[in-house]
């Protein structure tokens, strides 16, 4: 199934009795409202579902479950044995984080939109046209309605992948927004949800914490390549001096991609062990996700991430900036 085939996904699910769905680690917006919009759809055609993260979801992102229960590595119940395993927004078997280990080679199906997908699972549907799975998740919805298999797209359905779509089009403002993606939320705002109060809670409500995060982030910003691309490096000392916490710095690399002129946005944080956590962004085509290849990382052209293993931080630093100035200059 590498074409797309929404009506092939259906006639699928419609076969099977017993589901669980899985996210990916480090649950992002669309990993839990493509998660949670896809478990409550199978609740409604009258499934039994479940769905699992690798990774208890954050505070901010909480609200998205809408209070649907859900189970993390610490609640997970092994005796549940559903007929079909679906992975949502996991682009490899990697991303199952915790899991990975005991369903890396269970996933019955994926659902995905990563452009640097790699096929674990035995079926695998990947659109990297869709601004997010979630967006995927709702074509899967509206297929469900037209077969009259679904009534209707539940207020709290819609919430879920409207959750999903905003964060990763980062409120309709990235590239990967397309006709289609407004053609899903103008489908999905006649559902009774209150997107205003979704954007607020994605965009404009932050912990102080996070908001003195940002003016550190905004202080460490050195320019590369020529002033064509900016990089962001945290050690661990930096952000504990600050007496901050690394989850305070998760939308730093969009801080260094804000710069004017800048064509490549980089952050990098030391991990420990010898590990930096790498976060590219690029404000044109220069295809970031080339650049991660080169650590196993990967993700999107625009979007991309992954881990260098060096013997100090300015050694790593050094390496990733070489690899930008070489894709730009
Ligand atoms: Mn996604």
């Amino acid at each position: 199934m590498n074409k797309k085939d929404i009506k092939a996904i259906c006639e699928l699910i419609l076969q099977k009795k017993s589901f669980l769905v899985i996210s990916h680690k480090n649950p992002d917006g669309d990993a839990i409202g493509s998660a949670i919009a896809f478990t409550r759809i199978l609740e409604e055609i009258g499934k039994e579902a479940r769905v699992v993260f690798p990774d208890e979801p954050t505070k901010r992102l909480r609200f998205i479950t809408g209070g649907h229960g859900y189970m993390t590595p610490a609640s997970f119940d092994t005796s549940y044995k559903p007929e079909l395993v679906v992975s949502l927004d996991c682009a490899t078997s990697a991303r199952l984080g915790a899991f990975e280990e005991m369903l890396g080679d269970k996933v019955d199906l994926s659902i995905d939109h990563h452009f640097s997908n790699a096929p674990f699972a035995k079926l695998t549907y990947t659109d990297a046209k869709a601004s997010a799975t979630a967006e995927i998740v709702y074509e899967i919805a509206a297929e469900l309605v037209r077969r009259g298999e679904l009534d209707e797209i539940t207020p709290p359905i819609a919430f879920a992948l409207y959750s999903g779509i905003v964060s990763d089009t980062g409120n309709f403002k990235y590239s990967n927004t397309s006709d289609k993606t407004f053609k899903a939320c103008a489908a999905l705002r006649k559902c009774d949800i209150d997107t205003a109060e979704i954007s607020r809670l994605l965009f404009d409500s932050f912990s102080l914490a996070r908001l003195k995060a940002e003016a550190i982030a905004i202080s460490k910003i050195e320019l590369i390549a020529n002033g064509y691309a900016a990089m962001i490096v945290l050690s661990q000392k930096d952000i504990k001096d600050a007496g901050l916490t690394l989850d305070d710095f998760d939308d730093t690399v969009n801080i260094a991609r804000r710069v004017e002129d800048v064509k490549v946005g980089a952050y990098m944080r030391e991990a420990g062990d010898g590990e930096y956590k790498v976060s590219l962004r690029s404000n044109d085509d220069t295809n970031v996700s080339d650049i991660c290849g080169k650590y196993s990382g990967g993700g999107h052209i625009r979007a991309a991430g992954c881990v260098i293993h060096a013997k100090s931080i300015d050694v790593a630093a050094d390496m990733i900036q070489k690899d930008i100035e070489e894709a730009l200059l």
